[in-house]
């Protein structure tokens, strides 16, 4: 299989969601975990403040694996900030659908298509490598989507990005939209999809189907309103489902976005893939009585393998086998008789008083008091 690329925009996309904004130190050690992570390239905007610029400069420095890609908007203005950040990439957004360019730029599409040309020979005659980004492509007019993407490969440009900046393409829509740009030019293609319906994973994957080979994530997916996918789904589902050779250290998943909950007022809900607490809990009596045997019964991932911890929940669902579990736990002798009175007794528990323990070291305990 081939390799599909991660941009992780953290810094960037990340810092554009409500309750985001880190210090500068916060930063380089995001930067410095998610290059040891091994992502493929950082994205940081150095536009939008003094600290910004002085965290990318910083960053730059650094001399890490991933590439940094300096982000702002299509003009020479925001291109000289990145060469004064000694940056190797920029990355330059333009909106291109009607709507950007009549109610937010007050351009004509004429002026687009010449600012963009314009964007890119500026900074390839600078040394810089760019990235263009059709900013909500995904509801521009289709001729003129491709026109632009055609004169800015011509202009030389290094990648493009495909964003469905407003999250409403399905699937087969984005798949759609990625192949006849595919068809008709040669320069490497990004995938930054939003998740306003709820479609962002799905829709990054429709995405390479249709020939991206780099998909833009967050931690945790945050971003501009409902953000983007999440790095963790994006990796595991990379390496699991896609077997594309990445080198990522999965194990530091959790520990990532931990990171960004303690830096931050995010709280990833419960069940969030992969990184929820609750991600790796088993409560059914039926799946207790599988997991105890085999954890992949019910597991399609070992949790070690993303840093996260399997538990076992002993509420209201345990039946007789989580009972004679919990008592062999307790040291208590258990009986047919017993078990299901505790079985029983565990029927009235209420969400509040379920009873949570780690599941393999007490495992390997039992087995090894054998
Ligand atoms: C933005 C717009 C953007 C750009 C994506 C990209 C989008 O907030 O600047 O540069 O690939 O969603 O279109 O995030
Ligand atoms: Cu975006």
């Amino acid at each position: 299989p081939k390799k599909i690329r991660v941009l992780d925009s953290t810094l960037r996309e990340g810092e554009q969601h409500p309750g985001v904004s880190f210090t500068n130190k916060q930063r380089i050690q995001i930067a410095w975990m998610l290059d040891y992570f091994g992502v493929d390239q950082i994205e940081i905007s150095p536009v939008v403040s003094n600290d910004h610029k002085e965290a990318t400069k910083t960053i730059i420095k650094q001399g890490l694996k991933a590439d940094i890609v300096s982000h702002g908007r299509a003009l020479k203005e925001d291109i000289d900030v990145s060469l004064d950040c000694d940056a190797k990439w920029c990355a330059a957004y333009l909106g291109i659908s009607d709507i950007h360019l009549k109610d937010k730029l007050r351009i004509s599409r004429e002026d687009a298509m010449e600012r963009a040309v314009e964007t890119v020979e500026y900074a390839k005659s600078h040394g810089l490598k760019i990235r263009f980004t059709v900013e909500d492509g995904s509801r521009a007019e289709p001729e003129f989507l491709l026109k632009v993407c055609k004169a800015i490969e011509e202009a030389g440009v290094d990648r493009i990005s495909l964003p469905d900046t407003v999250g409403i393409l399905r699937p087969i829509g984005m798949y759609n939209f990625v192949k006849k740009v595919r068809d008709s030019i040669d320069v490497p293609l990004d995938a930054h999809v939003h998740n306003d319906i709820g479609f962002a994973v799905a829709n990054a994957f429709s995405a390479c189907d249709a020939g991206v080979d780099q998909i833009h994530t967050t931690i945790d997916g945050i971003g501009e309103r409902t953000g983007i996918p999440p790095l963790a789904e994006v990796a595991v589902a990379l390496t699991y489902l896609y077997k594309s050779p990445n080198d990522f250290r999965l194990d530091m998943l959790l520990d990532l976005s931990r990171l960004i909950e303690e830096y931050t007022t995010i709280k990833p809900y419960d069940s969030k893939p992969i990184v929820g607490s609750s991600a790796y809990k088993h409560k059914a009596g039926t799946h207790l009585a599988a997991i105890l045997r085999n954890p992949a019964a019910y597991e399609p991932i070992p949790p070690r393998a993303v840093g996260n911890r399997r538990r076992i929940v002993f509420g209201e669902l345990a039946g007789k086998t989580g009972a004679a579990y919990l008592m062999s736990l307790l040291g208590l002798d258990k009986d047919d008789e017993s078990a299901k009175a505790v079985a029983a007794g565990l029927k009235g528990l209420r969400m509040g008083d379920l009873i949570e323990i780690p599941l393999e070291d007490r495992l390997e305990k039992i087995i090894n008091d054998k």
